[in-house]
């Protein structure tokens, strides 16, 4: 159960309220729901925040990032931090973003191929998020064989999880799931959802072997961000 709070680079505030725009606030509801296994935060807020000595939950440090304003083009993401610089934030993982389709593609394998040596070489997890993008596969970014191809690729490129989109019914995700071989799967939540559809998704795509979720939205846009998160740890340690 990895809880992403990077979305205030990936989107910008306006997925935030009064309360979540505040890191703080994030981090508190995490330590009060028990149940994570990770917190996703890109390089300054791990930096301003994050306090090993106090936190329980492993942080992982998110290496690469993009803006909003760039919606028309061939979607890129730069690599931005170090592996060094995530060990001395207190990280014992790292992640980073691949738009599988992507005209950028290559580059952005071979960026995630040396951190991933890099990162391994010092004993970190390495989370790549896969993601369909860009013009060769544009409406496809949840069609079954190309969510499949993505996690492949995150078995060959040596992640040890990925964090792919739902294909949105568990018999193809259960391909996907073959697909990624040793590589663990964790599905990643999307726009904010009724929570019970949400929580039915969950319980389906559990069930095909899946390993878990990193999620974000679904999780402290909801009026309960605990009660989401001890429903959610229920179904997957279960
Ligand atoms: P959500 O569960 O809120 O979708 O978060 C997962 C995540 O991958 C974040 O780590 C990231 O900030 C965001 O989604 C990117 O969303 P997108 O690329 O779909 O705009």
């Amino acid at each position: 159960m990895f809880l992403a709070y990077d979305h205030g680079f990936e989107h910008g505030p306006t997925d935030f309220n009064e309360k979540t725009i505040d890191p703080e606030y994030v981090l508190d509801l995490l330590e009060e729901a028990g149940v994570y296994t990770a917190v996703i935060l890109q390089e300054g807020v791990a930096q301003a925040y994050y306090e090993p000595a106090k936190q329980s939950i492993p942080l992982l440090v998110k290496l690469n990032g993009k803006t909003a304003f760039h919606k028309g083009e061939e979607p890129y993401s730069p690599l931005l931090c170090s592996v060094e610089e995530a060990i001395r934030l207190g990280a014992s993982a790292v992640g980073y973003t691949i738009y599988v389709g992507s005209e950028h593609e290559t580059k952005m394998m071979q960026e995630f191929s040396q951190i991933e040596d890099d990162a391994h070489d010092k004993g970190l997890v390495v989370t790549a998020w896969m993601y369909p993008r860009g013009k060769q596969v544009e409406g496809q970014e949840t069609t079954p064989d190309v969510v499949a191809y993505a996690a492949r690729l995150g078995l060959e490129l040596g992640a040890d999880f990925i964090k792919i989109p739902y294909t949105g019914d568990p018999e193809s995700f259960s391909w996907v799931v073959k697909c990624a071989g040793k590589t663990k799967v964790l599905v990643s939540g999307g726009v904010k959802r009724d929570t019970s559809e949400f929580l039915k998704d969950v319980e389906d795509f559990m069930k095909v072997g899946t390993c878990g979720i990193a999620v974000g939205r679904n999780v402290w846009q909801s009026e309960d961000p605990v009660g989401v998160s001890k429903k959610l740890a229920e179904i997957i340690y279960r």
